[in-house]
């Protein structure tokens, strides 16, 4: 009899994990593709003219789950030698011919058919050919080793250090997978403000099975590293860069790793930055550091890549001082060596002008970095759809050369042509959904094929997305896909319109706190360092009689931007202060168009609100509940944002809020009080 309850249990908790596992949990992300029956399957061959691990992933992805007749995956050893991850996807006489110049390409090219067979769109006549735009597409996870993810909204680590080398999670191979499926063939393990021990011996047995997991799905494994290493691993007396004993052990270092993780890509550094340690703590520069590196990696085909996020707290602009410290060492950076830049010269805001580096060092590799982990964009509460912001700054005119001189035209076609790179800072935890919110997920993947190829639109990677990932009735992506378009101006209006930046809350930048002021701290860290309200007007002068930031932008740039009549109204506060009644272009004073902004930002989420329920019957009840209860935290906080920035500014403007708008619902006083106790980990 205990025999038979303990079946019927155990057959009942199967029945449930199977129905857990089925349910609309956000865990498939955009990989909702059904297998293939065993007897449909014998129909159809799946052949490959090679055997390797990737080559295999890619015939297994076909065998499972393609539907529609023969394909041959062809290895095409005329294939140009610096494209391999390239291919041609032809459809001849029944059959579908996917050819390449490496596993990857085949197993790019596999992805890309059961992505169109997934969106239901024509499969027998194919004639397609795709080369990536770049050849690193990477993914920055800022994970720390103790399971926390700095500026992470998804839980905690994916990466289970105490587990490793000898459990391996099945997550790690869905987490390879995902990002194989849209072009992402690289990946920083852990966070840029690096612990030394990453480095130690253990540590790096635990990341090669990372990095064998990762394998055969074309992705690479980079590590962030801590400058001092050698001194606090080392035990040397300094990490002096120019310290023959230092340059040994990062070579030995090096050496060890790549005895375990052959195909290792390298270090990432975050050096002489908010507190890290780097080579100017020994008097040497940013390039006698990254040089030093670069040596110790050019043997086995590694990369180094240098951040420039630099700032001191000192009196010159804070987002001048990248462009300074790092245009003087143009030319001297080894050819191993990337510089890698966020794309705006401050630090990932709702919106930023295309960081002045760009361009500004023509002889130096410059990749771009993004950050898809919403820190400045509501976390994982807010739906924000960042394909927009990315093809703001990648479609950045910059004029600093004749040809491809936009922001992605320089970083793809830089001094070394064979080298192209860029990145984003993950957005991924252990949550079941992977990005906290349903709608993060189109971050990653929308990062992903932008790094595939830079020229889709940011609509056309939408509804790809809304198709693979809730369904390919238009009656849903239409509505969908434009409301996702809009999100990221929604935002921006709600939370910092009009060149508006850096007015959150201290520390965890969730909330408005544009009046925050801790005495004595560092200014360039204070909201008022950026948004200079006064009685006279608001915005930071970066003209010439300001900062003059505007000089480091090429022509015409920099007369564009310097002028007020001429400087687009979108970056009009972060290049001038401007007087409250100055006349618009829609004629209306800035104070006047503030207060409108913000409500617009309000009114955009409430409309995205109407929209999704109008969608219920179209949705899963899962998902459908969760974006339902998100977004009524998001049209919250837009109320929030609204009220505190006007309220605040108010104070200075001393002007009403136009009586045809929506008044503030909140009290300046009990706004000033709300401290959240969201946690930064450091
Ligand atoms: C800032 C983040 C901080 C990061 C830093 C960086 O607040 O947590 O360490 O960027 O990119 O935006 O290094």
């Amino acid at each position: 009899m205990g025999h038979v309850i303990r079946y019927g249990v155990c057959l009942l908790l199967a029945m449930l994990c199977y129905l857990v596992g089925q349910a609309e949990d956000g865990s498939r992300l955009w990989l909702r593709y059904t297998k293939v029956a065993d007897r449909e399957a014998a129909l159809r061959k799946i052949h490959c003219s090679l055997r390797d691990p990737v080559a295999n992933t890619a015939v297994q992805e076909l065998q499972h789950y393609w539907r529609k007749g023969d394909v041959a995956l062809v290895l095409d050893k005329k294939w140009p030698k610096y494209q391999p991850d390239g291919y041609r996807i032809r459809s001849v006489a029944g059959k579908t011919i996917i050819r390449a110049g490496s596993s990857t390409g085949l197993l790019y090219g596999a992805y890309h058919l059961l992505r169109l067979q997934q969106i239901g769109n024509e499969v027998t006549q194919l004639d397609i050919v795709e080369t990536p735009s770049y050849h690193l597409r990477m993914l920055n996870h800022w994970d720390n080793l103790d399971g926390t993810v700095e500026r992470g909204y998804a839980g905690y680590s994916l990466w289970k250090w105490d587990e490793l080398p000898a459990i391996k999670s099945p997550r790690y191979v869905e987490y390879a997978r995902a990002n194989a499926s849209i072009g992402i063939n690289a990946v920083v393990l852990n966070n840029v403000n690096a612990s030394p021990l990453i480095l130690r011996q253990d540590y790096i047995e635990k990341v090669k099975v990372l990095a064998d997991s990762f394998r055969p799905y074309g992705i690479r494994v980079f590590l962030s590293i801590n400058f001092s290493a050698p001194a606090i691993l080392g035990n040397l007396p300094d990490s002096d860069p120019l310290n023959p004993a230092v340059a040994r052990w990062w070579k030995d270092k090096a050496d060890a790793i790549y005895k375990v993780i052959p195909d290792f890509g390298g270090f990432l550094v975050k050096a002489n930055s908010e507190g890290q340690p780097g080579p100017q703590d020994y008097g040497r520069t940013h390039a006698d550091g990254a040089n030093m590196l670069a040596a110790a990696l050019k043997p086995h085909k590694g990369l180094v890549l240098w951040r420039a996020f630099v700032y001191n707290p000192s009196a010159e602009d804070r987002a001048k001082q990248a462009y300074q410290e790092f245009v003087p060492l143009d030319g001297k950076f080894e050819d191993n060596v990337i510089l890698q830049i966020k794309n705006g010269p401050i630090d990932f805001q709702p919106r930023e002008p295309f960081n002045p580096l760009f361009g500004a060092m023509p002889n130096t590799s410059q990749m771009v970095e993004f950050q898809i982990t919403q820190e400045y964009l509501g976390f994982s509460n807010h739906l924000v759809y960042l394909a927009p912001l990315f093809k703001e700054t990648l479609d950045a005119e910059t004029y600093t050369r004749k040809e491809a001189s936009t922001v992605a035209g320089l970083t793809q076609k830089g001094p070394n042509p064979r080298l192209s790179a860029i990145a984003g800072v993950a957005n991924i935890g252990e949550d079941r959904n992977w990005c906290g919110h349903h709608f993060a997920q189109a971050n990653w993947y929308a990062f992903g094929r932008l790094a595939w190829n830079s020229g889709l639109s940011s609509d056309s990677v939408a509804r790809e997305w809304l198709a693979s990932t809730f369904s390919p009735d238009m009656t849903l992506i239409a509505p969908l896909s434009k409301v996702m378009l809009e999100s990221r101006e929604a935002a921006v209006n709600y939370m910092m319109p009009l060149g508006l930046h850096h007015i959150f809350a201290f520390e965890h930048h969730y909330g408005p706190e544009p009046w925050g002021d801790i005495p004595g701290g560092r200014p360039d860290w204070m909201p008022w360092y950026y948004h200079n309200a006064d009685s006279l007007g608001i915005g930071f002068d970066r003209t010439a009689s300001g900062s003059n930031a505007v000089a480091q932008y090429h022509s015409p740039l920099k007369e564009q931007f310097a002028a007020l009549s001429s400087c687009p109204e979108k970056y009009l506060l972060w290049f001038h202060h401007v007087p409250w009644n100055y006349s618009m272009k829609n004629g209306r004073s800035l104070w006047d168009n503030l207060c409108y902004a913000y409500q617009e930002g309000v009114d955009q989420v409430r409309y995205v609100q109407r929209v999704w329920d109008g969608l219920e019957h179209k949705v899963d009840a899962e998902r459908f509940k969760d974006v339902q209860a998100k977004l009524k935290i998001q049209a919250k906080d837009a109320v929030w944002w609204r009220d505190a920035c006007l309220l605040y500014f108010q104070t200075y403007s001393k002007r009403p809020i136009p009586p045809t708008l929506e008044q503030p619902v909140h009290r300046l006083d009990e706004l000033k009080k709300i401290k959240l106790n969201l946690k930064h980990h450091n």
